[in-house]
């Protein structure tokens, strides 16, 4: 199942015709060197392409007042005079004589996506659309918004397909107030917006952008408001608000479909925003949000101002829609201090309505800080690579040379590949997964496994040659990830063997997600190159910060909580250019847990994951692993449920004491630390 890119060119016909350094940036360039640059990449192609349809006024309706939708019908007829003084009763309005047309094929793209995206004809998709909607209300135009496009998408989902449960994720760095405003008291369309606020110093200057506005009556908890009070927030600051904030909370919504209101004004380089976030951000932000919902996305295009960031930032969306793996993250892994205190601030304000933020610990209310520009630890800005240092300073230049460079990003030739010890030709496995037959030599192989006791059987040193074998093919970029099995005897000393040539092969920095009765090499050092994580130990330790030990959850909930409030935080502070991934002895895990693990460990390396399993696992496990590691979409874990006190407080402890190593894992700035006094 595909990946749909509605458009219609009549979209571009809409423009300013007038004076006005406010509305002049939400020109028809938008969408054509979008396009453009999609074309180039042959990303484009790859998609189901879909002519956008223009909505019909029922369909309006489903939002806006009959007397609105009027009066827009109306502005076809007008004259420029006109067209200008209707336009100034508005907030950021400009109204065109295409105005009515365009803003009915831009809803008429979002319904034409949901609708292919809940008939199965593709699995998610992207609607490049103008006027964007956000910010419109039942009978207002604003900021740019004429009709709201997502809104009365959810609308018609629920109408048309039934559905119940409609996540709402809102990136781009404007408030869609009208969203908010539209589902406010309606527990049944969860809407998640960050945006930048500056303690309401920040268009559209609203108290209720703030954190505490978190829904009414029966929609309490349905509105999460996640404020930046600084710009300059980046790759970590977004994706430790996905972790910490937006998927604790949607897994716990459990959404049958996740709507994305796509603005990059979010990104790098934008005018409006002066955020930071790299283009690469977005496809992990879209990979985030593949694991609900089945991996039904529907993303329709909000913001985004700067041509060649926009630009990029949807091409990097269109490539984790079509389940490319998402290019590592650059730059240092440190949120803000800032950010830190408003992911604190939503956590808190929701964790009255969300047990999953319950459980993980919610610090005490931080009383609220007027804005001061001097508390912003720059220190952090001036680590980073000397491109964003430019591009903090905005220099225009520099900033340009950034997104002009030729993105290295070596996509193997083979994207999945599995080396089973008897090949099986009945596995349903997606066409292209590779199934690979070849093995290490047989002499390197076995030196290898001479320190080994448990390799010395055939069948183990068999194993372990297609282990070697894959991954040297991963290691040299010509597969990017794969699954191979072992005997579960040999499990450890494969683990072992794998680990060691991974390091001297060409690793940099190796992660190790060691789940079950897995021994950590004896001789592994800690030279900051590798990092261990066992989940099925004992009891939670942490004898350095590169060996880690968590028992297994014993619930949903607890599972999902370890990996989003640990593993993702270590993986992507650690930064690693392989991630193995060992299903040991008792492991534990069920099919889709395995999967959603396998899923998300894909984003903090490149898509560069090896995952071992036992000989005798199900053929199922096998499959589903192959699937989502080559970019399908990991099957739901079904209602969440509570994590035990007891996996709770295992958590809550070793968070503690690798936060101040592995910086993702904060989820409130620290007391007396940088941005916060
Ligand atoms: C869709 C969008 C921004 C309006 C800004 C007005 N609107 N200053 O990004
Ligand atoms: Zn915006």
């Amino acid at each position: 199942m595909g990946t749909a890119l509605v458009y219609h060119e009549d979209m571009t016909a809409a423009r300013l015709l007038w004076d006005d350094p406010e509305c002049e940036i939400e020109c028809p360039e938008r969408l054509t060197t979008a396009l453009e640059r999609l074309q180039q990449r042959g990303l484009e192609q790859r998609c189901l392409q879909l002519a956008a349809r223009e909505a019909s006024e029922a369909e309006l309706g489903l939002v806006h007042s009959p007397e609105y939708v009027a009066l827009v019908r109306g502005t076809q007829a007008l004259g420029t005079g006109e067209l200008q003084t209707l336009s100034g009763q508005y907030d950021a309005v400009y109204f065109h004589p295409s105005t009515f047309h365009c803003a009915r094929l831009a809803v008429g793209a979002a319904l034409q996506l949901v609708d292919a995206v809940l008939a199965g004809a593709v699995r998610n998709g992207l609607a490049l659309v103008r006027p964007p909607g956000h910010h419109s209300q039942r009978a207002a135009a604003n900021g740019f918004c004429v009709f709201n496009n997502v809104a009365i998408a959810a609308r018609h989902a629920q109408r048309q397909h039934g559905l119940h449960r409609i996540l709402i994720v809102d990136w781009d760095v404007h408030h869609g107030q009208g969203i908010q405003y539209i589902f406010e008291d309606d527990p049944s369309v969860l809407y998640f917006s960050w945006h930048r606020y500056e303690h309401g110093r920040f268009w559209p200057y609203l108290r209720e952008s703030d954190a505490d506005a978190v829904g009414q009556g029966p929609g309490l908890g349905f509105t999460v408001n996640l404020p930046w009070n600084q710009v300059g927030m980046g790759n970590a600051d977004y994706v430790a608000a996905f972790l910490h904030v937006l998927l604790p909370v949607a897994f716990e919504f459990n959404p049958e479909l996740v709507l994305v209101s796509a603005g990059f004004d979010s990104a790098i380089g934008d005018p409006e925003g002066q955020m930071q976030a790299t283009p690469e951000c977005f496809a992990h932000l879209t990979q985030l949000l593949q694991v609900l919902a089945g991996g039904r996305v529907c993303a329709v295009l909000e913001g985004g101002y700067h041509l060649e960031s926009l630009s990029q930032s949807v091409c990097m969306m269109v490539q984790a829609l079509l389940g490319d793996p998402a290019p590592p993250l650059s730059g240092p892994m440190v949120p803000h201090g800032s950010a830190l205190e408003s992911i604190q601030s939503v956590r808190v304000a929701q964790a009255p309505h969300w047990m999953s933020l319950q459980q993980q610990g919610v610090a005490p209310v931080l009383s609220p800080r007027p804005y001061s520009p001097e508390g912003r630890p720059s220190s952090l800005l001036l680590t980073g690579r000397p491109e964003f240092k430019a591009a903090a300073t905005q220099d225009v230049a520099a900033l340009s040379s950034l997104l002009d460079q030729p993105r290295l990003n070596p996509t193997p030739p083979v994207r999945t590949a599995v080396a089973l010890a008897a090949p099986d030709a009945a596995l349903a496995l997606p066409s292209d997964v590779l199934c690979e037959e070849g093995s290490a030599p047989q002499e390197e192989t076995q030196a290898w496994a001479r320190p080994h006791e448990a390799l010395a059987q055939d069948r183990a040193l068999t194993a372990l040659g297609k282990v070697l074998y894959l991954l040297d093919r991963i290691l040299d970029g010509q597969v990017s990830s794969g699954v191979a099995a072992t005997p579960a005897r040999a499990a450890s000393a494969a683990l072992d063997v794998a680990i060691r040539r991974g390091l001297s092969h060409g690793a940099q920095r190796l992660l190790c997600l060691a789940v079950g009765q897995l021994d950590r090499p004896p001789d592994l050092t800690d030279d900051g190159r590798n990092l261990w994580l066992n989940i099925g130990g004992k009891e939670a330790a942490a004898p350095s910060m590169f060996h880690v030990s968590v028992p297994l959850p014993g619930t949903t909930g607890g599972f999902l909580s370890c990996v989003l409030a640990l593993v993702l935080p270590l993986a992507y502070s650690f930064q690693p250019d392989l991630v193995l991934v060992a299903l040991g002895p008792a492991h534990g895990l069920r099919d889709p847990q395995a999967a959603l693990l396998a899923a998300l460990l894909r984003g903090p390396a490149g898509g560069r994951v090896l995952a071992l399993v036992d000989e005798e696992c199900t053929p199922q496990l096998v499959v589903v692993l192959a699937r989502v590691l080559h970019g399908e979409a990991a099957p739901s874990l079904g209602p969440a449920s509570t994590a035990s006190p007891e996996d709770a407080q295992a958590l809550v402890q070793l968070r503690g004491h690798l936060e101040p190593r592995w910086k993702m894992l904060q989820a409130a700035s620290e007391a007396g630390g940088p941005g916060s006094g």
